[in-house]
């Protein structure tokens, strides 16, 4: 009669059931490591990805960045005539946020901002453009005196974001307040893409002469990449470009009318058949506007 009673675990080597069993716990152990792996792995590349959403190199985006367009704009105070009809502050401050919100922040087009420089049109008079490259303050102190003139950024476009910083997610309705993309970082970024359309939509509306405010204090006053060189220069269509290189009381001049880069700005501008003229000031009082 067959030997009923319970068998225990095979315990030696030659036994097929050990063999068995001690693949199954290697297979089991693999098993298990090979899950550990995978999970350990998913939750690195989540938290890097993270990480990666989070960490470009500029600066995120300005605090309260909504509200402080909104007062921007229901405080833009500039001669209402250049404005054609009646601002709706709360669709530019929509049109500004939808242009970025929810989109990859180095994937940012020209079109994103169409809506908000339909909401901005502003023409400005013949004559009273004033661009700068590398002498934003000076530039702002002159309109300041000057308020029939305008740069860009008094201009209700360029008043709204002078200054700020601003982008978002490409998968959330929220802003990134942690880091923003530099031009280093990636060009098409919510920032430089406006102010180059800004930029663009402004040296467009230019008529009549247009005036320029460059430094003299840097060897090469005209930059080509700078924003006036790469993108205002070529947009002109303007009857006369008139130059104002701006040199410091004290220091020797880096640059002059006569320079190398003024020539190149004057055969660019020639080649738009627009009359040129540049003149070394010392002083914003000597500019003749
Ligand atoms: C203003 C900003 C920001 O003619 C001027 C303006 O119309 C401007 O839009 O572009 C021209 C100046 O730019 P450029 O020639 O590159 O001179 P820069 O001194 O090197 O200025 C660099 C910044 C221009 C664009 N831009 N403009 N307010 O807050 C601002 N942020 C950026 N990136």
């Amino acid at each position: 009669m067959a030997d009923t009673s319970f068998s225990p675990v095979p315990q030696r080597e030659e036994d097929p059931g050990y063999r068995v069993s001690r693949r199954n716990k290697i297979w089991f152990v693999l098993g298990v490591v090979l899950l550990v792996l995978v999970v350990g792995g998913v939750v690195v590349w989540v938290v890097l990805r993270h990480m990666k959403r989070n960490s470009w190199h500029g600066r995120g985006t300005t605090a309260n960045f909504s509200l402080v367009l909104q007062s921007r704009c229901s405080s833009y105070r500039r001669d209402p005539q250049t404005v054609p009809g009646p601002v709706d502050c709360t669709k530019i401050v929509e049109a500004f946020e939808n242009a970025f919100i929810f989109k990859d922040p180095c994937k940012i087009t020209e079109e994103d901002y169409e809506p908000l420089l339909k909401l901005t049109k502003q023409s400005i008079p013949c004559g009273k453009v004033l661009l700068w490259s590398k002498t934003k303050a000076m530039a702002h102190r002159f309109t300041q005196q000057r308020q029939d003139l305008f740069t860009l950024e008094d201009a209700l476009l360029g008043y709204l974001a002078d200054g700020l910083s601003w982008c978002g997610f490409p998968d959330s309705n929220a802003m990134n307040y942690q880091s923003c993309p530099t031009r280093g970082d990636c060009k098409e970024n919510p920032v430089s893409v406006f102010w180059d359309v800004a930029s663009k939509t402004f040296a467009q509306g230019a008529c009549g002469v247009v005036n320029v405010l460059l430094n003299g204090t840097r060897s090469n006053a005209f930059d080509e990449n700078s924003t006036f060189g790469r993108v205002e220069l070529h947009t002109l269509k303007a009857s006369a470009l008139h130059v104002w290189l701006l040199h410091d009381q004290e220091g020797e001049p880096s640059d002059t009318c006569s320079g190398s880069s003024i020539a190149h700005l004057e055969s660019i501008a020639s080649g738009k058949s627009m009359t040129f003229n540049c003149q070394d000031i010392k002083s914003l009082d000597e500019m003749r506007v």
